[in-house]
């Protein structure tokens, strides 16, 4: 059982740690992003996974020190990169319910920005379907903000929530991201292959980059890229692994 106690005081221990999985373009074997993943290093218990802990995190509002965390260490981290003299590369940071519709968001990812010195265009929120479309004018008041100040917006888990087409469109978006859930069995089954046809043809109608998550094996990849989609995530390329780890998949700048 976690306890509210227990996670508060890890965040204060500063036992959360952030793992990073990139983010490839399909076509050039670049690295285009890397997806932060905060995980909780418990002393007793090891390394937990998110989905043990972010629920709890949200029902608390712990889930807001906790964001304001993870976005200041990514920001900070793929700075870092860019001063160790690597090519650019967006990172990607997850925005849970709570914290996207929080009113201080757009100023804290701001404030974020300014103190970590990284470029706007090389940030890129993650957000849900339900978050955007459950109050469709406030989430527009939001992300119009959030894309003010430079910043990419990204759809996670795109396909399994219930988006209105109309209401997208007016979405100032950069990203679709389609669920692993229709990657898992794209290559057998022709229901699955049909959603990411479509999830990639309105990603291209709407003038939005499509990104594939959770690709495991070479024929997925394989049959992506034949459909067009530009960039996939997923085991194949790597696992989620700490920043020293991953630094292998970044390239010197030429
Ligand atoms: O890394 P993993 O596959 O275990 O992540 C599981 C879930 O936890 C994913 O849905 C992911 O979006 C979410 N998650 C990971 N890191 C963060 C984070 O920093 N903030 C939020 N809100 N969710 C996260
Ligand atoms: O919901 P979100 O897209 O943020 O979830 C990302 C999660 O997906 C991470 O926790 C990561 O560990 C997991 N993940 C990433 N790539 C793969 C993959 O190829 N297969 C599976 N099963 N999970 C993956
Ligand atoms: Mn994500
Ligand atoms: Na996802």
């Amino acid at each position: 059982l976690l306890l509210e106690s227990s996670l508060r005081r890890g965040i204060e221990q500063q036992e959360l740690v952030l793992h990073y999985q990139p983010q490839i373009d399909l076509f050039t074997g670049h690295v285009r992003g890397m997806e932060a993943l905060v995980r909780w290093n418990h002393p007793q218990r090891g390394m937990i996974p998110p989905g043990d802990f972010i629920p709890l995190a949200e029902e608390t509002g712990l889930i807001v020190p906790m964001g304001e965390w993870v976005l200041r260490e990514a920001c900070r981290q793929n700075r870092r990169w860019q001063t160790l003299g690597f090519s650019p590369v967006r990172i990607t940071v997850n925005i849970s319910a709570r914290q996207f519709l929080k009113g201080d968001l757009v100023q804290m990812v701001a404030d974020v920005l300014e103190e970590t010195a990284l470029d706007p265009g090389f940030l890129e929120l993650e957000i849900t379907e339900s978050m955007v479309m459950d109050d469709v004018e406030t989430a527009i008041f939001i992300m119009a903000q959030l894309a003010a100040l430079g910043v990419h917006l990204a759809i996670d888990d795109f396909g399994t929530g219930y988006s209105s087409l109309a209401h997208l469109k007016r979405f100032p978006l950069t990203t679709l991201k389609i669920d692993r859930a229709f990657v898992k069995d794209l290559t057998v089954n022709g229901e699955d292959e049909a959603i990411v046809r479509a999830i990639v043809a309105l990603a291209h109608s709407l003038d939005l980059q499509v990104i594939a998550e959770g690709i495991e094996t070479e024929e997925q990849y394989l049959f992506l890229k034949e459909r067009g989609c530009e960039q996939g995530q997923g085991f194949l390329f790597s696992k989620p692994l700490p920043a020293d780890k991953i630094r292998t998949f970044l390239r010197p700048l030429m």
